[in-house]
């Protein structure tokens, strides 16, 4: 049988249970997801030579890492061919790309540091979201930036957030389309501290200045991401849970950003996104896969990931959830984990019955619902996939990595 006949019989098993597969296909089609540009070369990035600090660590040596903003650019390209779908790109503002003798330390970067990003971006018809990179710098005192006692090492640090500002305003102009910029630093303590408070304010007030700085809330969607702790920081973290998500609750137009590698390992993020949902009008999401701790594993279509897309499905918050993923494996074909996990998030939820599950649920049917929840589980979804990979002109799950040796053997191989 051919993709086409799969999904035409698929598709009548969907419509019994009220499921408009065509629909769902269609709407999975022009759903944005950023794709986070520090997988393909282990959060290097390219305006320093040191290791990634602070707080995060990339583990593996697997050959065939960009060096150069053409090889990053490149793999991403090869990448995207075998997504499909509705991408943005996802910008780190170590990633600055600068002409030859040039060099513009984190403070005084500038929209032009990042134009061949914008051309990038904008010859594919895509996005860009950024991020500020408070980490992997000489101006980190202690593990300290934004919440530096010193403030000297504040200002500097508050003077790159409002570089960044300034670039994702440039960035949302060019490419028409709406920059998520998210704040994340890794500051915190290895060991106990004696004072939990002092930083926080500091946080707060540095994030109030960044803020300070004018931009369209229109274009630009500042947010703020928590971490329960980082390797190095295990015992404090001043960007916590309640910190970060109090102050975008009391900063209008500042939005909540959750990634599900950054909780305690039993909470999960697909009960939180409902609940956020319920104040703010727009969240934002890194969406990880995080093993035991935060490892930023590739994302993979396990339960939580497939609960996290459900919700954002069923609480129709699709156009209010921005969603990136955030991830880094240096232990594998980086081409391969950028296509591995951007792949299949969100179409299972698409094709979930659940106008039928929640009446189930309303009705107080609960014996029905769970015996409803367990067949939907093993409903055709990989019919209506492969139907949508070869409509979207990408590979199916089977010819991904044949594509991907390929791109192996006679490019990454070759950058020895
Ligand atoms: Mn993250």
């Amino acid at each position: 049988m051919t993709a086409a006949e799969r999904y035409a019989s698929a598709k009548e098993v969907f419509g019994k249970l009220g499921v408009d597969t065509d629909a769902a296909l269609a709407k999975l089609k022009e759903v944005p997801v950023s794709m986070h540009c520090w997988q393909g070369d282990d959060v290097i990035g390219f305006d320093h030579d040191g290791p990634l600090t602070g707080g995060i660590q990339t583990t593996g040596n697997y050959p065939g890492k960009a060096r150069t903003p053409e090889e990053l650019l490149s793999d991403m390209d090869k990448a995207i061919s075998l997504i499909p779908g509705k991408k943005k790109i996802n910008v780190h503002a170590c990633y600055a790309i600068f002409e030859e003798g040039e060099f513009a330390d984190r403070d005084k970067l500038e929209p032009k540091h990042f134009k061949k990003w914008v051309e990038f971006a904008k010859e594919r018809g895509m996005g860009l979201d950024f991020n500020p990179t408070f980490f992997s710098h000489d101006m980190i005192k202690d593990g300290q930036s934004l919440s530096s006692p010193d403030p000297e090492v504040r200002r500097f640090w508050i003077e790159h957030g409002k570089a960044c500002i300034r670039i994702s305003q440039y960035f949302a102009e060019e490419t028409g389309i709406p920059c998520v910029m998210n704040i994340w630093t890794g500051d915190g303590f290895k060991d106990v501290p004696a004072d939990r408070m002092g930083p926080r304010m500091r946080y707060k007030e540095a994030i109030e200045e960044i803020l300070s700085e004018p931009y369209d809330r229109t274009k630009v969607k500042p947010c703020v991401e928590s971490k329960v702790f980082g390797i190095g920081v295990e015992s404090y973290t001043a960007g916590s849970a309640e910190f970060t998500l109090s102050f975008a609750a009391m900063h209008e137009g500042c939005l909540p950003l959750m990634d599900n590698g950054h909780y305690h390992p039993t909470e999960v993020v697909s009960d939180k996104i409902p609940a956020l949902l319920c104040f703010f009008p727009e969240i934002a999401l890194h969406v990880t896969r995080g093993v035991r701790w935060d490892s930023d594993h590739v994302l993979l279509l396990d339960d939580e990931t497939k609960e996290i897309a459900k919700e954002i499905v069923r609480c129709d918050a699709l156009g209010r959830v921005y969603i990136a993923l955030d991830y880094f494996d240096a232990s594998i074909n980086r081409v391969s984990a950028w296509a591995v996990g951007m792949r299949s998030f969100l179409m299972m939820a698409l094709c979930t019955p659940n106008e039928k599950l929640q009446k189930l649920q309303d009705e107080s049917r609960f014996t029905e619902l769970m015996a409803m929840q367990e067949a939907v589980k093993l409903l055709p979804f990989g019919d209506v996939w492969n139907y949508y990979c070869e409509r979207c002109g990408v590979a199916d799950d089977f010819s991904l990595f044949g594509e991907v040796k390929e791109y192996e053997d006679e490019v990454l191989s070759k950058r020895a």
